[in-house]
C-alpha cells in the first residue's frame, strides 16, 4: 500500500467518513477537598500545537485570562513566574505523529520539550500510560507532580481553566474574565453543540472524506450551519451585541474563533469548503472573527498564521502531495475597519 494510502486511511473509515476518536484522558483540575489535581502555580505543563484549533482554544484561555505571562509570540516563551508553563511542538506533523524542533529541523515559535527534552510528543503519552493506544493528540495538560497527563480533550480543559486558578491570578481584570457565566451556561451548552459537531470538526469530516458522496454531504451541512451562525450574529448585531450570546466573549465564541479563524486561510482551499469564504460570503461572521481578533485584549497572539498553514499543507500529504503551500489568501485576516 501506498504511503499517501495509508495517510488516508489514518483518518477516514471504510465508507470514506472520517470518524474522530474521543479523548482518553479525563481528569479535572479542582480546588474541591479530595482533588488529585489541585491548582498550583507551577504545577502543570500545557503542551499544543499553533496549527491546531483544539490546542488553541487553550491558548487563548491561558493568554487572555494571564495564565501565561508575558507571552511571546515570535518564540513562545512566557515569563518564568507564569502560573502555568507552555510547550509548543514543530507545526510538522509526520506518520508518528507531533515532534519537537530540533539543531536539523528548527522552528519558529516552537519550543523544546521542558520536562523531558523528549523529542516526541507519544513520549509524553508513554510516560503517563505505556500501554497507551490512542493517537498523540495536543492539547495535553501534563502534571509535573506526579508526572501524568492530567487531561487531552480541549473542551474540558477550558472549563477548569476558566475558574479554578482565578486565586493566582494578579490581574484583576484577568482573574474576573469568565467564559462560562451561569446565566448563559444553558445557552453555551447547546449552541456548542450545534458548532462543534456542524463546524468544528465538519470542516475535517469534509476534508478528509474519502468519497464525493460523503464530501458533498458534509460541506452542504457545514455551510448549511455557518448560514445558522451567520443569522444569529445578523440578530445580535441588530440587538447592538458584538458576540454570539451577549456583548461579552463566552466560551461558544472561543471554541468557534479558533476554527474561524483558520477558514479562509486553510479550509477554503485544502479541506475543500469552498461554497464561499468568510471575507466575502457572511460579513456578521466576518466582522465577529475581526472583532475578537483585533480588539480582544491577547487574541492576536494565539494565532500563528505560518504554523496553522504550513502543517496542514504540509503535513496531510494525501491531499497535498506536493506539500507546496499556496500563498493566499493577502493578507490572512483584513483589518477591522474593512
Ligand atoms: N477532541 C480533542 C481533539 C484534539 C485533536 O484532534 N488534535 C489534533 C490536532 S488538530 C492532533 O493532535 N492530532 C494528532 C494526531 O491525530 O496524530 C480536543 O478537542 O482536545
Amino acid at each position: 500500500m501506498s504511503k499517501q494510502a495509508i495517510e488516508i486511511l489514518k483518518f477516514a473509515g471504510k465508507d470514506g467518513a472520517f470518524k474522530r476518536k474521543a479523548s482518553q484522558f479525563r481528569n479535572f483540575i479542582s480546588s474541591e477537598p479530595g482533588s488529585k489535581f489541585t491548582p498550583e502555580a507551577g504545577r502543570y505543563t500545557v503542551y499544543i500545537s499553533l496549527a491546531c484549533p483544539w490546542a488553541c482554544r487553550v491558548l487563548f484561555y491561558l493568554n487572555t485570562k494571564g495564565l501565561i505571562k508575558d507571552f511571546n509570540p515570535k518564540t513562545s516563551s512566557v515569563a518564568k513566574d507564569s502560573i502555568i508553563d507552555l510547550a509548543v511542538v514543530h507545526w510538522h506533523m509526520d506518520s508518528k505523529g507531533w515532534r519537537f524542533p530540533n539543531g536539523e529541523d528548527p522552528c519558529e515559535a516552537a519550543t523544546q520539550d521542558p520536562n523531558y527534552g523528549f523529542d516526541r510528543l507519544s513520549k509524553l503519552y508513554y510516560k503517563a500510560n505505556p500501554d497507551y493506544d490512542g493517537r498523540f493528540t495536543v492539547p495535553v495538560v501534563w502534571d509535573k507532580k506526579l508526572e501524568t497527563i492530567v487531561n487531552n480533550e480541549s473542551s474540558e480543559i477550558i472549563r477548569f481553566l476558566n475558574t479554578e486558578f482565578n486565586h493566582l491570578i494578579e490581574d484583576p481584570k484577568k482573574r474576573a474574565i469568565n467564559y462560562y457565566p451561569t446565566n448563559l451556561k444553558e445557552k453555551i451548552d447547546g449552541l456548542n453543540e450545534l458548532t462543534y459537531e456542524n463546524i468544528n470538526n465538519a470542516v475535517y469530516k469534509a476534508g478528509f472524506s474519502t468519497s464525493q458522496e460523503v464530501y458533498e454531504r458534509e460541506v452542504l451541512n457545514l455551510f448549511d450551519h455557518l448560514n445558522k451562525v451567520e443569522k444569529i450574529l445578523k440578530d445580535q448585531n441588530s440587538k447592538g451585541e458584538k458576540f454570539l450570546l451577549s456583548n461579552e466573549l463566552t466560551e461558544v465564541d472561543v471554541r468557534l474563533f479558533t476554527t474561524i479563524i483558520r477558514f479562509d486561510p486553510v479550509y477554503v482551499q485544502h479541506f475543500k469548503c469552498n461554497i464561499k469564504d468568510i471575507r466575502s460570503g457572511f460579513p456578521y461572521l466576518h466582522k465577529w472573527v475581526r472583532e475578537i481578533y483585533w480588539n480582544v485584549p491577547g487574541a492576536k497572539d494565539t494565532v500563528n498564521f505560518d504554523h496553522i498553514k504550513f502543517h496542514y499543507t504540509k503535513s496531510h500529504i494525501a491531499i497535498n502531495p506536493t506539500t507546496v503551500t499556496p500563498l493566499g489568501p493577502i493578507p490572512h485576516i483584513l483589518p477591522l475597519e474593512k
